[in-house]
């Protein structure tokens, strides 16, 4: 069985939040001491990471489902509960990461060390001290911790390589993939030797390079699941040029080019309409004259075989072997400049889903502003207003640290808020501080 996986389903559920803590402090001249527990830990948030180690989403076959920790419950002498560590799941670079539910596309991890918060663990709770207030001294209650947040992800592995080499089994893709990079792939004389994409930089004199990926063959009816299918062709996908690799020497040369044009043009717009160089391998199999005339055949019938519209990088078939090296410096030459000519950006998903989305839906907030009045508008600061005591200075202190941490603060000032401006905030109006 192959080792290679390039799709999954995993489950991930960020931590609750530890509960607030009741307690009492129990003093030497102080019998009935005040209230002394301590808040809940805060969440273990859940990431995904981009790791260039990994190459294969195999591990999440055998294991589908990540539970972060929670935050610790807080503890008396008014001691915080201790927070949950992120839980930092790694996948290979190349990964698409959508919401299973609506299939959008949270993030396209592209680069190495990239990541993605896709669950956010819950609050720790407040304990007994901090829910103090004048007509409430004692309180015998405390928070609880808010929930985690449980989701489905489809993560889907699309190899970003610049360069794609396709083309019928046997065609020698693992060979010129061998030839041009460190690489090296399985090379056999039977059909299907690869069974998996192989990855490799091909190295440029000025110290640059680009990847190449080379995929298994594909064969008529490809589509339709004939040969290995065509699910490999995700993998070349997002890369900018495609080397169409063609054997030189076999009877069904232009059969096998149009097969390959229309398994692309089958499997998505996006390939067929990739640019592509046209190459016939094998050169040193057939002598001289044999050569010529199976060259000007193909030559002469060039842009009726390759996709209408697309843009052909040379103005004719390239000829190589990779048995005799013959040809490859002036396909390397061909590669760099249309690679030089065409868009450097790599091919990323655009990011469909709204990153609030991502946010539990109590920690949200937006704000309005009429005129010089600003707005807060959240569930969770009109909740947490409510529980503050606007004439004790350390409760007030509270609420701006959560406004601060929450984001309000930043959103305020990005809004224009200035030192005087008037923010209502949970049905109060402040007057927004040089100390905000
Ligand atoms: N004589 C000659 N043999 C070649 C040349 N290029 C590749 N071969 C041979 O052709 C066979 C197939 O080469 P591979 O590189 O494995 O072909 P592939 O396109 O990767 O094949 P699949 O992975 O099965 O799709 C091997 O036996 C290679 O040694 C060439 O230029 N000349
Ligand atoms: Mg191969």
């Amino acid at each position: 069985m192959s080792t290679f996986v390039d799709q999954v389903t995993i489950t991930v559920r960020s931590g609750d939040g530890g509960n607030g803590m009741i307690a009492w402090r129990r003093e030497k001249y102080e019998p009935l001491g005040g209230p002394a527990g301590g808040d809940g830990g805060r969440r273990g948030d859940v990431l995904l990471e981009a790791d260039q180690q990994l190459s294969t989403l195999l591990d999440f076959r055998y294991k589908s489902r990540y539970d972060a920790q929670r935050g610790a419950k807080g503890g008396p002498k008014n001691k915080y509960g201790k927070s949950a560590d992120p839980f930092v799941i790694k996948v290979p670079v190349g990964t698409v990461v959508r919401d299973s539910e609506n299939g959008a596309v949270i993030a396209d991890l592209a680069r190495d060390g990239q990541n993605v918060l896709v669950a956010e663990g819950g609050l720790g709770g407040r304990g007994n001290t901090k829910l103090v207030s004048p007509t409430r001294r004692a309180p015998h209650f405390c928070e609880p911790g808010q929930p985690g947040i449980e989701r489905k992800l489809e993560l889907e592995l699309k190899l970003l390589a610049d360069v794609g080499v396709i083309g019928v089994p046997n065609a020698g893709k693992s060979s010129l993939l061998a030839l041009m990079t460190a690489a090296r792939p399985k090379i056999a004389d039977y059909p299907f030797s690869t069974l998996q994409p192989n990855l490799g930089v091909v190295k440029l004199p000025g110290g640059d390079g680009y990847v190449m990926a080379d995929i298994p063959g594909l064969v008529e009816g490809a589509a339709n699941g004939t040969g290995l299918g065509h699910k490999f062709l995700r993998h070349v996908e997002r890369t900018r040029l495609l080397i169409h690799l063609a054997d030189l020497s076999s009877e069904d040369l232009e059969r096998n080019i149009k097969i390959i044009n229309q398994e692309l043009a089958l499997y998505s717009q996006t390939l067929s309409s990739l640019p592509q160089i046209l190459v016939l391998n094998k050169a040193d199999l057939l002598d001289e004259a044999a050569k010529q005339t199976a060259f000007a055949e193909i030559k002469a019938k060039y842009r009726s075989l390759m996709p209408a519209g697309i843009r052909l990088e040379a103005d004719s078939p390239l000829l190589i072997s990779c048995g005799t090296r013959e040809g490859l410096e002036k396909l390397s030459a061909q590669i760099a400049l249309s690679l030089s000519r065409l868009d450097k950006k790599p091919v990323l998903y655009e990011i469909e889903e709204d990153p609030k989305a991502l946010q539990r839906p109590d920690s949200t907030f937006s704000i309005e502003r009429h005129k010089k009045v600003f707005n807060v508008v959240s569930d969770r600061v009109d909740r947490l207003v409510e529980v503050t005591n606007l004439r004790d200075p350390e409760s007030v202190f509270h609420l701006h640290h959560v406004l601060k941490a929450m984001g309000v603060i930043t959103a305020l000032l990005a809004e224009g808020a200035k030192p005087g401006s008037d923010v209502v905030i949970g049905g109060v109006t402040f007057a927004f501080g040089e100390d905000w």
